[in-house]
C-alpha cells in the first residue's frame, strides 16, 4: 500500500448548493470530479488528521464506487478512523446520529436526496460537521474556494474494502469500521418515543402503509416498524433500496408518491400512510383520503409534542424556513415560545439547535426534525405521528381538523417550474427585486402589500448574514407570496413559488387548496410575469 499524489486542475462549478454538491452522475464520473471535491473538503478541515470520519450514502448509482474512492483518499489524508455503513449505506439522519454518538470529527453524506438516481440520474456529496449537521456556509464557502485552486489530490493504492461484511479493516494507518447502519438510529428512536404505546396501537389492529420509495428508508422502516413495533409484515412497501429507485422520483409528495396516495383512498385504506425520500430525511404524512401539508405537520407535532417521552418537558422554541407557512408561529405564540424564521436549507437550523434555542424545526419541502440530531428526519416524524395517534386515539383527519379549528388554517401550496432557462430565471428574480421598493402599500387585486423584500437572515448565534434568500410579498391579512430559485436542481433553474393564505373561519376550512389560493396565484403570475419569462403556462409540479 502506498499513497500517490495525482496532479489535477480546478473544475469550474463545484459550488455547494442548498445541500451540498449535486450534479448528474455523468459529471461525477468524469476524471477527477469527485476526487477534486473530496480533497477540497479535506484541505479545508483543520485538525482532521488522526480524527474519525463517518461515511455513507443513500445507495444510489455510483455510491459504492464513491465510497471506495473516499476511503482511500481519507487514508491518504491521514484520518485515524472511518465508520462506514454496511454496503456503504447510511440514511442522512442516521449519519447525523452516528457522528454525534461517536463524537466524530465530521461525516460525508453521498446523496442527491429526492432527485432521481441511476446512470443518467443525479449524485451528490455533502460534508457534515461535528454536531452532525450540514456544514454551515462559512465551511462550504471555504471548500468551494479550495476547488478553485486545487492542483493535486492524494489517494492510497490499497485494494477495495469489503463493505458488505461488518468488521474492522485498515488502509494505510487508518482503521475502517464497517458498522450496521440502522442500530444506533433505532436505539435513539426508542429513547424518544413510546414504543410500548405504538406497539399496542398496532396490536389493536391499527393499519399503516409506509412507502420507502425503493430508497434507503426501507431497511430502517422495516427494522423499526415491522421489527421493533410489530407492525404486520407488508406495512413497509417499496422497502428494498434500488440504485435507480425503480426509475421513480423518490420525493415524498402527492405527485411523486402517487402509489401511496392511491392506496390511501377509500374505506379499505389503512389508517395511516407515510413516505420517505431518497436519503430518508423527508417525510409525507397521509390519512385516509387526507394529505397533511408539511407546514401543518410541523405545527401539529409542536402542539402535541409533550405526548412523546422525548419531548415531555416541552419545547424551548420552534424554527421554520422562511417559505414554510406560519402555522407553526401560531402554535409557538400559544405556547409562549419563539418561532425563528431561517433561510431555506437545514444547515441554518444547526446554530439554533446547538444553542438550545429551538427544539423542533421544519420546512415546507417535507422536512421535519428536532434537536435529537442535526438533520431532518423522515422516520422520526412518522414515529412522532404514531406516538401522538397512539396517545390520543384520534384519526389523522380529526387531529388536523381539530388543529385548524383551534389555530385557524394556513392554506398553502408550492408551484415549481422545473428546468427553465437559467438566464430567464435569474432575470425573473431581478425583475421582482426591481419592483420591491414600489410594492409596499400598493393594492394588488384587493390585497394590500404590507411588506415586500428580499429575505435576509442574521444568524442570532454567530451574527453571520445570508442575503437574497427569497423575494417575499406579504399582505396586510398575513397572506404571502414567496419566490426563490431552488439550490438543489441539476438541470437549468427551478423557480419555486410559495403561496399562503390564512383562514380563521372554521366554516371555510374545506375549500380546495388551489381554489383558496387562486387570487394569490394570479397576482404572483402577473407580478413576476411568469408565463412570458419562463415560457410556461403551468407549473411542473404543484404540491
Ligand atoms: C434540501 C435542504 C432543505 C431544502 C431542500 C429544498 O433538502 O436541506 O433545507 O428545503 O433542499 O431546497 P431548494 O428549494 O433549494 O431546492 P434535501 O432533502 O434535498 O437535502
Amino acid at each position: 500500500m502506498a499513497t500517490t499524489t495525482i496532479s489535477t486542475q480546478p473544475i469550474p462549478g463545484q459550488k455547494p448548493g442548498t445541500s451540498g454538491l449535486r450534479k448528474k452522475v455523468t459529471i461525477f464520473r468524469e476524471p477527477s470530479y469527485l476526487e477534486n471535491f473530496v480533497q477540497s473538503i479535506f484541505d479545508s478541515l483543520e485538525g482532521s488528521q488522526g480524527q474519525t470520519l463517518v461515511l455513507g450514502g443513500d445507495g444510489r448509482f455510483h455510491n459504492r464506487v464513491a465510497v471506495q474512492t473516499i476511503l482511500k483518499m481519507a487514508a491518504a489524508h491521514g484520518f485515524g478512523r472511518v465508520m462506514v455503513g454496511r454496503g456503504g449505506l447510511f440514511s442522512t439522519p442516521a449519519i447525523s446520529c452516528v457522528i454525534r454518538k461517536a463524537g466524530a470529527f465530521g461525516g460525508i453524506v453521498l446523496s442527491a436526496s429526492h432527485n432521481p438516481g441511476g446512470p443518467d440520474g443525479d449524485f451528490g456529496i455533502k460534508y457534515n460537521v461535528g454536531n452532525g449537521g450540514p456544514a454551515p456556509e462559512k465551511v462550504t464557502d471555504a471548500i468551494y474556494a479550495k476547488t478553485g485552486t486545487i492542483r493535486e489530490y492524494r489517494i492510497s493504492d490499497a485494494p477495495d474494502v469489503d463493505l458488505d461484511t461488518i468488521g474492522r479493516y485498515a488502509i494505510e494507518n487508518m482503521t475502517i469500521d464497517v458498522i450496521d447502519p440502522v442500530a444506533d438510529y433505532a436505539a435513539l428512536m426508542q429513547d424518544l418515543f413510546d414504543f410500548d404505546a405504538i406497539r399496542a396501537l398496532f396490536a389493536r389492529g391499527f393499519t399503516m402503509r409506509f412507502d420507502a420509495m425503493s430508497a434507503i428508508g426501507g431497511p430502517y422502516a422495516k427494522t423499526i416498524l415491522e421489527g421493533l413495533l410489530s407492525a404486520p409484515a407488508g406495512t413497509v412497501t417499496h422497502g428494498e433500496p434500488l440504485e435507480d429507485f425503480g426509475g421513480h422520483h423518490p420525493d415524498p409528495n402527492p405527485v411523486n408518491a402517487a402509489d401511496l396516495i392511491a392506496h390511501m383512498s377509500g374505506a379499505a385504506a389503512p389508517d395511516f400512510g407515510a413516505a420517505s425520500d431518497g436519503d430518508a430525511d423527508r417525510n409525507m404524512i397521509v390519512g385516509r383520503d387526507f394529505c397533511v401539508a408539511p407546514s401543518d405537520s410541523l405545527a401539529i407535532l409542536a402542539a402535541n409534542a409533550t405526548l412523546a417521552p422525548g419531548y415531555r418537558d416541552g419545547l424551548v422554541g420552534i424554527a421554520r424556513s422562511m417559505p414554510t407557512s406560519t402555522a407553526a408561529d401560531r402554535v409557538a405564540a400559544a405556547l409562549g415560545i419563539r418561532c425563528y424564521e431561517t433561510p431555506t436549507g437545514w444547515k441554518f437550523f444547526g446554530n439554533l439547535l446547538d444553542a438550545g434555542m429551538a427544539t423542533l424545526c421544519g420546512e415546507e419541502s417535507y422536512g421535519t426534525g428536532s434537536n435529537h440530531i442535526r438533520e431532518k428526519d423522515g422516520l422520526w416524524a412518522v414515529l412522532f405521528w404514531l406516538n401522538i395517534l397512539a396517545a390520543n386515539g384520534k384519526t389523522v383527519d380529526t387531529l388536523v381538523r381539530e388543529h385548524w379549528a383551534r389555530f385557524g388554517r394556513n392554506y398553502y401550496s408550492r408551484h415549481d417550474y422545473e428546468a427553465i432557462d437559467s438566464a430567464a430565471a435569474a432575470a425573473l428574480m431581478e425583475h421582482l427585486r426591481a419592483q420591491l421598493p414600489s410594492l409596499a402599500g400598493r393594492d394588488l387585486d384587493g390585497y394590500t402589500v404590507a411588506l415586500a423584500d428580499d429575505f435576509e437572515y442574521t444568524d442570532p448565534v454567530d451574527g453571520s448574514v445570508s442575503k437574497q434568500q427569497g423575494v417575499r410579498i406579504v399582505f396586510a391579512d398575513g397572506s404571502r407570496i414567496v419566490f426563490r430559485l431552488s439550490g438543489t436542481g441539476t438541470e437549468g433553474a427551478t423557480l419555486r413559488l410559495y403561496l399562503e393564505r390564512y383562514e380563521a373561519d372554521l366554516t371555510k376550512h374545506d375549500i380546495p387548496t388551489q381554489t383558496a389560493l387562486a387570487d394569490l396565484i394570479a397576482i404572483a403570475g402577473r407580478v413576476a410575469d411568469i408565463a412570458a419569462r419562463t415560457g410556461r403556462t403551468e407549473p411542473t409540479v404543484v404540491t
